[in-house]
């Protein structure tokens, strides 16, 4: 299987803050490094660079002031981690402001933006991208694209959740020009981004099985009765699971997300391993041979299939979900 590889990911070096605290960074470049030496260890992936993008690519679904601000604050040294500190409230949010920019371009206080993000960000698009032209011209059936930070989070005009850029979402809009699109997100949080870019569409259907946002981040979206607007009503599924949810619950939820998907003529997953019941901050209990199940589902879809890597905080773990999940595209 052909691997997609964004290098440029290694000099994004988040920190986080949670409730007021210091805590360890989750979104950390050992990630990328423990699925990489996974997929080389297990044997039968061929890694490859994608071409760089122009930032122009990214105006499809992001706002030009947005990716001006991405690039802006992280080109500018003199702020070390550019983090709100004020979100929008009021009926006209003022934007010129460098600390009002911080708030209205991010929901989050996660979602730091230091020197090399807007670099890494990009890299990311472009890796997503480079796969979608491949995939689309039929010179793979299936890529699995190794990233970080992750994107499901990002929306048209804010960061949040460690994501910056929509990888999966970007691909999806390259993927509509063609045909019926889908994207299936698996990770345990709602990908939020991703249903808010294309809640009024109904070329590209989107559906995400996560922890309930009553109870876990991203808190404001992810709910079942979000089902689109104006042309996209009915194009999106929520399948909000309770905290601590196995394989078992899982399989439902998993059922119904396929059967949603299943007319797609290209589909994009947003491969999250923070389901796995090893992730610090997940909360599912889904075992390893349960990403191998959700691979080998999807696979049967025999839909051509763009994998994106999302979120997934167990260093120890990460790479064995990533490959189990692959296996099924082998030989
Ligand atoms: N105490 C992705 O998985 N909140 N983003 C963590 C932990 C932020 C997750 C709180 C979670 C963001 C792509
Ligand atoms: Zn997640």
């Amino acid at each position: 299987m052909r691997v997609i590889v964004n290098s440029s990911h290694a000099g994004h070096l988040p920190f986080e803050c949670e409730g007021g605290e210091p805590v360890t960074p989750s979104e950390v470049p050992g990630r990328f490094e423990a699925i990489r030496t996974a997929l080389q260890t297990h044997g039968g992936f061929a890694f490859e660079e994608p071409d760089p993008i122009d930032e122009s690519a990214l105006l499809a679904l992001h706002d030009a002031d947005y990716v001006a601000y991405l690039r802006e604050a992280s080109l500018d040294r003199t702020v070390q981690f550019a983090v709100p500190s004020v979100f929008p409230f009021g009926p006209s949010p003022r934007t010129k402001n460098a600390m009002a920019r911080r708030g209205l371009y991010c929901f989050d206080t996660y979602t730091p933006i230091t020197a090399g993000t807007f670099a890494a960000a990009l890299g990311g698009a472009a890796a997503a991208i480079h796969a979608a032209e491949r995939i689309a011209s039929g010179a793979d059936r299936a890529i699995y694209v190794l990233t970080r930070p992750p994107g499901h989070h990002a929306e048209r005009a804010r960061c949040g959740g460690y994501s910056y850029l929509n990888n999966a979402a970007l691909a999806a809009d390259r993927f509509a020009k063609l045909g019926r699109v889908a994207v299936l997100d698996l990770d345990v949080h709602h990908g939020n981004g991703t249903q808010h870019l294309f809640y009024d569409r109904s070329d590209v259907v989107t559906v995400s099985i996560h922890g309930d946002p009553d109870q876990m981040f991203p808190y404001f979206s992810g709910f079942e009765d979000e089902t689109g607007t104006g042309n996209g009503l009915g194009f999106n599924r929520n399948f909000a699971l309770p905290p601590g949810t196995g394989a078992n619950p899982y399989r439902p939820a998993l059922e119904a997300a396929l059967e949603a998907v299943c007319r797609a003529e290209f589909l994009i997953v947003s491969l999250g391993t923070d389901a796995h019941e090893s992730d610090p901050i997940g909360g599912f209990k889904l075992p390893t041979e349960f990403f191998a199940e959700m691979g080998q589902r999807v696979k049967e879809l025999n839909v051509p299939t763009l994998v994106v890597q999302e979120g997934g905080y167990n260093l120890e773990t990460i790479g064995e979900c990533v490959v189990a999940f692959l296996r099924a595209w082998e030989g």
